[in-house]
């Protein structure tokens, strides 16, 4: 018997797959069709098996992926939500082109240079007329909303992204360029040693993140930061005296090196709540920023620990970009005031080690330094956009750099920024004595000009003018006369009071018009303030100081957490109803210094113990709101919400550094403890000795 004839062999002869001929749609899946009864039983099972294999594996997977497109839209959020006001661009993103094209910085938000700034730009206040004067700088161009760059996803599983609600300052500053690094210790492997460092602040995820396991990581993240245990919050109307608020200090800084010493033992910074960290420059910043901190609070144990780890594990042999300021007031600043603390010649040479290191970066064609260095290679180079530097940035190294010449003996620290100290002096631009925010490297010349503000990248300007004057026994009169000219400029053009309650503020101008608005940084103030009082400056400073430590406090205790907003705003009207308006952008709070900073300095000078007790409210709203239960304390979202705070997962270094230490010196009265008539603060508290006047 013939077999029937083979109709569909002829078509698929018909179907050469090299011919160019055109076959419609209806022929093709009768090819198909035609193939698919041609295969033998055996093998039509083998392929319905191997499909159905696939779907089962596909719909296993689908959680994870969509888990992973889940974490991606998050970052788009807070990207977006850093964008606000244009304020942030994340790494990589350029200005638009402008009339500055080339050279616009672009703003940050950051821990270290506070809340972004694009003062000049029109940002719509929905909460009434004078919370902001709207303000329209003509000539400033606009950042263009960067391209977000979405992760791709990862090759191995890993856990998830745990920042929940983003750090949202923290991780998107529109400086911060996100480079590969590869350091150079020894023995590594160079795959091995491959880490993600930026410049500036960007805390790219660590690759190892450490224990526990990720569930209990999402279970952590999702929830609020310990509603603290009784103990450590002390109720508000019992008033311990002061050795049961030092020790109550100790016992925070105990739990938060805990934290650290857990989950982020030698690297820059913890994360608290995904019980892993974050590294900035990968040099050990908590544990460099908080040697001085425990020699204080005589925490013996940590301290020989971290001793040990300096001495063993701390290298600058690092091909690393490092932010100059940032690593001179946290770094090169803990070295040099451990060395004077524990007189412990291993601090010093790793000083000097370092200090020889950021050299580089005064290699410019103006001597204004540039913002970056690589500690490893010996080079320096400005952000990639600009060639500008932050004017904060460049004035606010000097009193680390004058004390390495003074105990190295080597004139060449001191001469390269004393050197900007004078260019700065008598450039033109400054607005009776406030200068602008940036400087240009090439030209030495203000760029940017008509923004004034005593907050984020001008801050530390004008507390370096006085610091400086006292470190050098009040011999420098140019500093002096910098200094005293820039607070007449305050005063005049920044220093407004609120129209409900008559509290004093200072504000920013930008270009002539006034701003009603007071970052959390600018808090300082009251202290320096203080300071110059005390070393003989105009009574009038310290009148300034009191009015401006009260909206300091106001800032925190207007709060429904106790703790202060990051920016607060201010109205102008006696009709309004409060003076403290909070925006949604500006309720986080990163465990700043600045307020107890200023409250040490108030207590020191006027011996009114309402300023230990302002300092003490304080202290247990950040146990009460901030503390991680096993270990480290968190940066939060939301101020205004005691329910939910949002954690965000991390610890700064000045909140060991800083806002511990200002806390301890603030409780103690032993007014020999780091007394001011013999120490600086450099503006990363670490105290530096105040050199002896030279004979008239
Ligand atoms: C610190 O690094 C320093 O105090 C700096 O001067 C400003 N920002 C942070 C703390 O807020």
């Amino acid at each position: 018997m013939y077999p029937p004839s083979r109709k569909d062999f002829i078509s698929l002869t018909l179907s050469d797959p090299h011919s160019n001929a055109y076959n419609n749609g209806k022929h093709r899946r009768q090819s198909c069709w035609r193939k698919w009864k041609q295969l033998s039983r055996l093998q039509r099972s083998l392929i319905l098996f191997l499909l159905a294999l696939l779907l089962i594996f596909g719909l296993l997977s689908y959680p994870s992926i969509a888990e992973q497109w889940r974490g991606i839209s998050d970052r788009e959020e807070w990207l977006e939500l850093n964008d606000r006001g244009l304020n942030a661009a994340p790494p990589g993103a350029k200005p638009e082109l402008g009339p500055d094209a080339g050279k616009t910085p672009a703003p940050v938000a950051g821990p270290h240079l506070g809340p972004a700034v694009v003062p000049d730009v029109a940002v719509p206040d929905a909460l009434g007329p004078d919370a902001v004067e709207e303000l329209k700088g003509p000539n400033i161009p606009i950042l263009a909303k960067p391209p977000i760059k979405k992760k791709p996803f990862p090759s191995k599983r890993g856990p998830p992204s745990l920042q929940k609600g983003g750090n949202v300052s923290d991780t998107a500053g529109g400086e911060r360029q996100e480079q590969e690094v590869v350091h150079d210790e020894e023995g590594e492997e160079e795959d091995k040693e491959k880490k993600i460092v930026s410049w500036r602040g960007a805390m790219i995820e660590a690759d190892q993140a450490t224990e526990p396991p990720p569930s209990t990581n999402e279970k952590e993240a999702a929830a609020p930061p310990a509603p603290a245990n009784p103990a450590d919050t002390v109720s508000q109307t019992v008033s311990p005296g002061p050795v049961d608020r030092l020790e109550v200090v100790r016992d925070t800084f105990r739990h938060a090196w805990k934290g650290y010493k857990d989950y982020a033992w030698g690297h820059d910074e913890l994360k608290p709540i995904s019980k892993s960290f974050g590294e900035w420059f990968g040099l050990g910043l908590t544990l460099i920023d908080s040697l001085d901190t425990m020699w204080i609070m005589g925490l013996k144990e940590e301290f020989a620990e971290a001793k040990d780890w300096v001495e063993k594990e701390l290298t600058f042999q690092k091909n690393v970009d490092v932010n100059l300021f940032e690593t001179t007031i946290r770094i090169l600043g803990g070295l040099l005031s451990t060395y004077h603390l524990s007189g412990d010649q291993l601090f010093l040479d790793k000083a000097k080690d370092l200090g020889s290191r950021l050299m580089p970066a005064f290699k410019t064609p103006s001597k204004i330094p540039f913002s970056d260095v690589n500690i490893g290679k010996g080079t320096a180079h400005p952000p990639r956009w600009t060639s500008d530097s932050t004017l904060a940035e460049v004035t606010s190294i000097q009193l680390e750099f004058r004390e390495l010449s003074h105990l190295t003996q080597e004139p060449l620290y001191q001469e390269v920024v004393n050197e900007v100290m004078k260019l700065v002096h008598k450039l033109p631009g400054k607005h009776d004595g406030l200068v602008p925010m940036f400087i240009n490297t090439n030209s030495g010349q203000f760029s940017h000009k008509g923004v004034f503000t005593l907050g984020a990248r001008a801050d530390s300007y004008y507390e370096y003018l006085l610091k400086q004057w006292i470190q050098g026994g009040k011999t420098e009169d140019d500093l002096l006369e910098d200094y005293l000219q820039a607070i007449e400029g305050v005063k005049k053009h920044l220093v407004r009071q609120t129209g409900p309650g008559r509290l004093t503020f200072v504000g920013e101008l930008s270009h002539n018009r006034f701003n009603a608005k007071m970052d959390h940084l600018v808090c300082f103030l009251p202290g320096t303030l203080a300071l110059g009082a005390h070393n003989g400056l105009p009574g009038d400073h310290m009148d300034l100081a009191v009015q401006l430590m009260e909206t300091c406090h106001q800032m925190y205790k207007q709060m429904e957490t106790g703790l202060s907003p990051e920016i607060a705003h201010f109205s102008l009207q006696a009709s309004d109803g409060h003076d403290i308006i909070v925006k949604p952008a500006d309720r986080h709070n990163l465990l700043r210094p600045e307020t107890v900073e200023s409250l040490f300095y108030m207590y020191r000078y006027t011996k009114d113990t309402k300023y230990q007790d302002w300092g003490w409210e304080i202290l247990q709203s950040f146990n009460k709101y901030t503390k991680v239960p096993d270990g480290g304390y968190t940066s939060i979202n939301n101020v205004r919400d005691p329910v939910n705070p949002g954690p965000r997962d991390k610890m700064e270094s000045f909140f060991l550094g800083e806002t511990l230490k200002y806390l301890y010196l603030l409780f103690s009265d032993d007014l020999e403890l780091l007394s001011l008539d013999k120490y600086v603060f450099n503006t990363e508290a670490h105290p530096l000795p105040i050199w002896p006047s030279p004979p008239k």
